[in-house]
């Protein structure tokens, strides 16, 4: 069997002209990072890198070593190739800039650089998020970047992708064109393609919701997770069938694997925070692979995808996955 490995992959959609060849060395950095990352993760114990830094970030969540390590090592892999203009990140406050003696690009990089990060400590699947913006032409920053570049909705997207640390390391990408899904082979140490065209069945029986925040739901949510869980005697008549992860890159791949629904919905814990997950770095590249893949994604009442970003670290509540479902979900929030 002929292996395609990323680096080809990308080199044929260069030269079919569907990818810039900037593009292209964009994403063979982002995914040289994430081998590294995925290094990391793998040595647990043995690489004194489980535990908690003694640090929180803007969000005033306590920082992982390997929520730091992870995201320097994404840092300082993409900051010298002369593609980007600017990255941002969660465990960052604001824009960062490209170091003034390294060139500067047409791209912006947003990423999540280990979601999941409770998980790490119990060696349960973690996972890098990312998204590529364009940095808008007429920018001008007087050669500071702020974070105001990166606010554009999902829908301007020109590529995202994650990749999960968990069996396998897996990297999943679009380029706007479907789901390609490539599985690292450490002996080759590269990504190969295993996975040509990704799909959300458009029906499920599968739901991903963290159950512990029933009574904090809104009662759209609550109608719909009563009748999920009602099975073949409710109005639905079948029987569902859930799982949660708390990795959401666990929890999206396996949608795009066999199905299902990821809800994380806004709930009433917290005034100021509509929903968990953040729109620029979680939110919108998972939107726009499920949507790739034949899945929808909404926040409750609009598509993730043409939510016009008022902040970097913005949070929106998540519906995503199997077509049917996120519709029905949806229904319910616009007839309440
Ligand atoms: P993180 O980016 O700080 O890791 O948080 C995001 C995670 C998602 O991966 C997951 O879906 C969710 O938060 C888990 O939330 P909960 O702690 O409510 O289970
Ligand atoms: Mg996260």
């Amino acid at each position: 069997m002929s292996r395609v490995t990323l680096s080809r992959y990308l080199i044929e959609e260069t030269r079919s002209n569907h990818t810039p060849a900037d593009l292209r060395f964009l994403i063979e950095v982002v995914a040289r990072a994430c081998k590294a990352i995925s290094h990391q993760v793998s040595k647990g114990a043995l690489g004194g890198v489980l535990g908690s830094a003694d640090s929180e970030n803007v969000q005033g969540e306590v920082q992982k070593k390997l929520d730091v390590l992870s995201n320097e090592i994404l840092l300082e892999a993409n900051e010298w190739g002369g593609h980007l203009a600017g990255m941002a990140s969660e465990e960052m406050d604001h824009a960062y800039q490209i170091p003034g003696q390294y060139p500067k690009g047409a791209y912006l990089l947003v990423f999540d650089p280990l979601d999941g990060s409770s998980n790490i400590d119990v060696n349960v699947s973690v996972g890098t998020i990312f998204s590529v913006l364009r940095c808008p032409d007429d920018y001008d920053g007087d050669g500071h970047l702020g974070d105001d570049a990166f606010l554009q909705s999902g829908t301007r997207q020109v590529a995202a992708g994650y990749a999960i640390y968990g069996p396998q390391t897996m990297l999943v990408l679009t380029l706007g064109y479907g789901v390609k899904g490539f599985t690292l082979d450490r002996e080759l140490g590269s990504f190969v393609l295993t996975h040509e065209d990704m799909q959300v069945p458009a029906s499920t029986a599968e739901f991903a919701i963290n159950m512990s925040n029933q009574r904090h739901w809104e009662a759209p949510v609550k109608r719909y997770v009563d009748e999920l869980l009602a099975g073949k005697q409710g109005p639905l008549g079948k029987n569902y069938n859930m799982r949660w992860i708390a990795s959401m890159v666990a929890d999206v791949h396996r949608i795009l694997t066999r199905g299902g629904l990821f809800m994380y919905p806004r709930d009433g814990r917290d005034p100021s925070m509509p929903g968990k997950l953040r729109l620029m770095y979680e939110a919108n590249p998972m939107a726009m692979i499920i949507e790739q893949a034949g899945g929808a994604a909404t926040d409750g009442v609009q598509r993730i995808l043409d939510i016009e970003p008022t902040s970097l670290h913005q949070r929106v509540p998540v519906f995503l996955g199997s077509r049917e479902e996120v519709e029905r979900v949806t229904s319910y929030h616009r007839a309440d």
